[in-house]
């Protein structure tokens, strides 16, 4: 197989877990050097301890909640002044809550469209001037199939991932003239973390989510991504639904029970 990404530098946000935790270890396993953003910095240090006992790429920890625009600029623009970021994987994001428009809460829905819309501009404003000048360069955007269609009591964070799904088409088509590639990766069901945060907790809520058929897991998710940023330079894959193969959309979804 080919390695077109052998010794580059990933970013990743929302790295201590889930499907961020699993591509640290899967491009490690590339030999990419990974620069690891979280909020939480004992938990980027375990992510780094664990992927260092079988690799030997340089890791690089920031901390960082993407929310805060100044510390994202910050810390990014601090590691740049040595430093190049080539491919980006913006990963951070939630959902909280799934209620009807007239009952949700408004902290949940600002902490959900300070993450994952106004955190993906921050890193990728504060990242996208120095990728223009690389000869290869790579964005990956953490889309859903809740971006393509509205579900109901979803309101919210449909309208995040819509607009995701909308901001990588924005940056494909203001790279234009670059090197740089930019994919959207839409995932349906995923277990992972995601429906734990969604329903703070509250497991038979979540025992529900993924009940009756087999969800995809972080694996799953980190493998594709690995094979969309693997392409040949001149290979640009934009958008990409993944889906257990029990959904077909947001909606038909094949329980066993
Ligand atoms: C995660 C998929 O269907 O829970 O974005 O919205 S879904």
């Amino acid at each position: 197989m080919n390695n077109y990404i052998n010794a580059k530098n990933a970013l990743i946000t929302g790295a201590s877990a889930g499907i961020g935790k699993q591509i640290a270890i899967d491009l490690s396993l590339m030999n990419v050097n990974l620069i690891l953003c979280g909020r939480n910095i004992n938990k980027l240090e375990d992510v780094k301890k664990e992927i260092g006992i079988n690799s030997s790429v340089k890791i690089t920890l920031l901390e960082f909640d993407v929310k805060n625009k100044i510390d994202v600029q910050e810390k990014i623009a601090s590691f740049l002044k040595n430093d190049q970021i080539d491919i980006l994987i913006n990963n951070a994001g939630l959902a909280l809550g799934l209620d009807p428009f007239y009952k949700a809460s408004l902290d949940d829905w600002e902490e959900m469209i300070d993450t994952n819309i106004k955190g993906l501009l921050y890193v990728s404003r504060a990242i996208m001037p120095q990728m223009r000048e690389l000869e290869t360069a790579h964005i990956i955007n953490l889309g859903s199939v809740a971006g393509k269609s509205s579900y109901s009591n979803g309101n919210v964070y449909c309208a995040t991932k819509a607009a995701v799904h909308s901001l990588g088409e924005s940056m494909n088509l203001d790279l234009y003239g670059t090197s740089v590639k930019v994919s959207t990766i839409a995932p349906g069901a995923v277990e992972t973390n995601f429906s734990n945060v969604r329903f703070k907790n509250d497991e038979n809520k979540v025992q529900n989510v993924y009940e009756g058929y087999k969800a995809l897991c972080a694996k799953d998710i980190s493998d594709v991504i690995i094979s969309v940023l693997n392409t040949a330079p001149h290979v640009n894959i934009q958008y990409l639904d993944i889906m257990p193969i029990a959904q077909r959309n947001a909606f038909v979804l094949y329980r066993d029970k």
